[in-house]
């Protein structure tokens, strides 16, 4: 029996053209078709308040330097830092991190973090006296690490997206908050209240902004091509500093 006729070479000559050109036309169009925007814009807090003072250190003094400054409230030239700006909604996704908290000077560095859920938080004490870190979670497992100095350092994952307020039970003033968040993009403000969130797929977003004493305040915006400016006050709240 006679084997079937091969196929026409023209086809595979044809494919041989027509693939490349096809693969040059993709690749010309993708990136119009693909394109991201951004969020950014200014926390502020102009309202007349006591910012807290630093914290007298007391009988830690030569192991936590004299004075510890208080984060609380961060203000400079209205803006605010230290607020998380996020953006709410888990289909946004992103990839968990890799990040680091530091127990130095007394002091948590940073003060405050935010990170995708199933982020690595790496915690570390450079500090010649113990501390402990003391996570008060609700939707995660709290822990309480005891740290001796140069003691291993100690990691730890979030699973749930939650604010996390983090504490030394040996020095009051101690504390640090970690944002755990849906999707990674976030950001926190900075010394000047300036945040930025690149890489956005357009689209019609929450975008939720918070801040330990003046709490969160939640806007719609809606994002396309390029940059989309969104700005938060905070003016009008009252900070609700703890005493202690
Ligand atoms: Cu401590």
């Amino acid at each position: 029996m006679a084997n079937k006729p091969l196929k026409p070479k023209k086809l595979t000559i044809s494919a041989m053209i027509f693939r490349p050109l096809i693969s040059t036309l993709i690749f010309l169009l993708v990136p119009g078709i693909a394109f991201s925007g951004s969020i950014k814009g200014k926390i502020t807090y102009s309202a007349q308040v006591k910012i807290p003072k630093s914290v007298d250190t007391g009988k830690y003094k030569k192991a936590c330097g004299a004075e510890v400054p208080n984060e609380k409230l961060l203000v400079n030239e209205k803006g605010l830092m230290n607020a998380v700006v996020l953006i709410e909604g888990k289909k946004l996704g992103g990839k968990p991190g890799e990040y680091k908290l530091d127990q130095k000077n007394c002091r948590y560095v940073p003060h405050v973090m935010a990170m995708m859920k199933d982020s690595k938080l790496n915690i570390h004490s450079s500090d010649p006296i113990n501390h402990n870190l003391h996570s008060y979670s609700f939707d995660n497992d709290p822990v309480n690490v005891m740290f001796l100095p140069n003691q291993d350092d100690f990691e730890l994952e979030f699973e749930e997206p939650e604010i996390i307020k983090v504490e030394c039970d040996l020095h009051g003033w101690m504390t640090a908050w970690i944002v755990v968040t849906d999707n990674s993009f976030f950001d926190i403000s900075g010394q000047n209240g300036n945040f930025k969130i690149p890489d956005l797929p357009p689209g019609k977003y929450t975008i939720n902004a918070w801040h330990e004493v003046l709490g969160s305040k939640s806007q719609t915006v809606t994002v396309g091509k390029g940059e989309t400016v969104i700005n938060f006050d905070f003016s009008d709240v009252a900070p609700q500093v703890s005493k202690k």
